[in-house]
């Protein structure tokens, strides 16, 4: 299996020699160093290890790792020692021309070859008698992939599942993308990953996909990544076995205990299951009168002797909910304490769905005897998918700031069977930036931006810092352009690309339609969650929940999120409502267009191939800036009655026209860039 890698790299490196130019298709992410041009020594030090055995493939890895690519002329030891930082840690010391990587574990010792190799590719040597320590700050650190069985992904945007066919032969087609998607996965300390959709096909659990599971375990394994999986709780009664699935009902319990023993008996590093009941139409244990303690902690039950876990899901939300931000905190505090220690609860960022900004759910302040773990979304599901670049550090440092990941953290996925992963070049800093955050949540937005740069194009700092800048800048531009000050959800119906303020249909449930939350109005716009409102605010411990409902002391950033505002009213900043949402949307668009420009003197430091790839979605990016702004602002115009203030550009568009637009694109397609308005 590793050889495979050796001739892989052998082959560039002849290619690269022989002058031929090399197209860049973007496939090898941020691991595109360059083959060392000397054979470095490595020592491994603890003499009792048998490279060949299941437990020290890592360190088999590691020394090939490092045979290829350190390029100095040291003498490289490898030592699993009790003594060494344990739980994935590990330490590097530069000694004379000795370098010393210590952990331990066999998996710590090829987390650390990853950071010695990242090191060495920006540019970072060590010193002599230099020490590093590394530790994670999260024990899982998962990607959540949405993928099919028949190799659809939901919400995904760079093409079909590397996984799942409805074939089924595609383990084997894909091996060597499955080696490769578990060594970028490793390089960056990402340590386990779910396999398939939390909207789960009971036939996940068939014989036949657990087979298949099994075999793609077998090549996860040597890199350290465990493989889960997402289980519909019908599954019992789907599959034809019991005639119900009612959670304290024995059948169903001795279906379970058998399913995960048939599972443990096939993987026996199984890591546990993910769960999303009754959720958007999902099944669960409230179908049959029980509750969210009752079904979670059956599966854990039947998971706790092989040492496996449940993570269920907190995304819950009612039809007729007066506030969907409300309800899982309301369902899910009063059970804080009655999970099994082998169930983590697994939440959103924020208290609605993955939105450019929400403020943090308030289970991570409150839930005090539950383990939690949150849910970030990779795929840019409503920031633009694969086309915008929008680097989402910085979003997700908005709760790592405010919460310890200790338990875990979980992305959903943006990868795909695309060329380059994740259909945008700049899309891989989004998987790379939650894999380095779950490993060490306090890096900031900026560290790794500068490492993601270097590593994948190059360190030139002509090229480096402006493009750091437009990403560090991109995720604000975005919620400038889109939704500012707390707006939210106000997607179009058919996808979640474009803007629909006015999407309402008759008969479709309301909070499935933008109104329900923009709640624009003869007076005003907001949802009031105060409490004279929906009392959201209450959710929050002193002193946010006071914050939040007083409007001249709410963030500029939540204020339509947590207050119904009128149109003429007077701001802390002293602008009028309408004329501040003018012009934060109007910077949105300049600042969209300002990444273009900067991107266009990018050409001569990096490929010409993935040069024009991104020139084509930062231009559609600068478009689109425009069309969320005059969507949004003509739209909200016909409530507000009033003019543009004077120094905002005229509207490039016509309302009547946006509305007759219907971009054509499902789940599981990128928006087609050239069908736009
Ligand atoms: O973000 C929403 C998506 C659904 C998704 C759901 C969830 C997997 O629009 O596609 O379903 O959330 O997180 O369960």
């Amino acid at each position: 299996m590793m050889k495979l890698y050796k001739r892989v790299a052998i082959a560039t490196l002849l290619v690269l020699q022989a002058g031929i130019l090399f197209a860049e298709d973007g496939h090898q992410l941020w691991l595109r160093m360059p083959l060392a041009a000397n054979i470095v020594k490595i020592v491994v030090d603890s003499p009792q290890i048998d490279e060949t055995s299941p437990k020290y493939q890592p360190i088999a890895i590691a020394r090939e790792e490092l045979e290829l690519y350190v390029n100095s002329n040291v003498e490289i030891h490898l030592a699993v020692d009790a003594a060494a930082p344990a739980d994935d840690g590990f330490s590097i010391t530069k000694n004379g021309n000795s370098i010393f990587i210590k952990s331990a574990s066999a998996q710590g010792l090829l987390y650390g070859t990853y950071h010695l190799i990242r090191l060495q590719t920006i540019g970072k040597t060590l010193k002599n008698g230099q020490s590093i320590v590394e530790k994670p700050t999260s024990s899982l650190r998962l990607l959540n992939h949405w993928d099919n069985l028949n190799g659809t992904i939901e919400r995904g945007f760079a093409g079909r599942s590397i996984f799942w066919s409805n074939k089924g032969d595609i383990i084997d087609q894909n091996e060597t993308l499955l080696i490769e998607y578990a060594r970028a996965n490793a390089s960056i300390g990402i340590n386990g990953t779910v396999l398939n959709n939390v909207n789960a096909s009971p036939q996940m659990l068939t014989s036949e996909r657990i087979d298949q599971t099994k075999r793609i375990a077998k090549i996860l394994d040597p890199y350290g990544i465990k493989v889960y999986l997402s289980v519909n709780f019908a599954s019992p009664r789907a599959l034809g076995d019991v005639s119900t699935a009612d959670p304290l009902d024995p059948d169903v319990i001795r279906w379970w205990q058998n399913k995960v023993k048939e599972i443990y008996d096939a993987i026996p590093n199984f890591g546990g299951f993910l769960v999303k009941a009754n959720s958007e139409g999902e099944p669960g244990p409230q179908d049959f009168g029980r509750t969210h303690v009752d079904g979670a902690n059956m599966l854990a039950d039947a998971l706790k002797p092989y040492g496996g876990i449940v993570m269920w899901r907190a995304f819950v939300y009612a039809a007729n909910s007066p506030d969907r931000a409300c309800q899982a905190y309301e369902e899910f505090m009063p059970f804080d304490g009655k999970f099994r220690d082998n169930v983590i609860l697994q939440v959103k960022n924020g208290p609605v769905d993955f939105q450019p900004r929400e403020p943090i759910h308030p289970l991570f302040y409150s839930m005090k005897h539950t383990k939690v773990m949150p849910e970030f979304q990779i795929t840019q599901e409503y920031l633009g998918e694969s086309v915008h670049s929008v680097f989402l550090a910085p979003m997700w440092k908005e709760l790592t700031d405010v919460f310890k990941m200790t338990e875990g953290v979980a992305g959903v996925s943006n990868i795909g069977d695309s060329q380059n992963w994740c259909g945008s070049d700049m899309a891989q800093a989004n998987w790379y930036a939650f894999g380095r955050l779950a490993w060490n949540q306090n890096l900031t937005s900026q560290e790794i931006a500068d490492e993601w740069i270097k590593q994948t194009f190059t360190t030139n700092k002509k090229f480096v810092d402006p493009v750091k800048k437009v990403m560090l800048g991109s995720h604000e531009a975005c919620v400038k352009y889109m939704m500012p000050m707390g707006i939210h959800h106000i997607f179009a119906g058919g996808h979640h690309y474009g803007p629909e303020p006015w999407y309402a249909p008759r008969g479709l449930r309301a909070d499935w339609t933008p109104p329900y939350y923009h709640k624009a109005d003869e007076f005003g716009m907001g949802f009031d969650r105060t409490t004279n409102g929906s009392n959201n605010v209450s959710q929050y411990p002193e002193p946010l929940a006071s914050q939040y409902n007083d409007i001249r002391r709410c963030p500029e950033k939540y204020l339509l999120w947590f207050h119904h505002v009128g149109w003429t009213q007077k701001l802390t900043c002293g602008e009028t409502l309408w004329n501040r949402l003018c012009h934060i949307y109007d910077e949105g668009v300049r600042e969209a267009e300002s990444f273009y420009t900067t991107w266009q003197k990018m050409a001569p430091y990096i490929d010409a191939e993935r040069y024009e790839q991104l020139r084509i979605r930062y231009e559609r990016q600068a478009k689109d800036a425009w069309w969320w702004r005059d969507a949004c602002l003509l739209y909200f115009q016909t409530f507000s009655k009033l003019p543009f203030p004077k120094d905002c550009p005229p509207a490039r568009h016509d309302l009547e026209t946006l509305k007759k637009y219907h971009l054509a694109i499902d789940n599981y397609t990128a928006a087609p860039i050239d069908q736009l308005p």
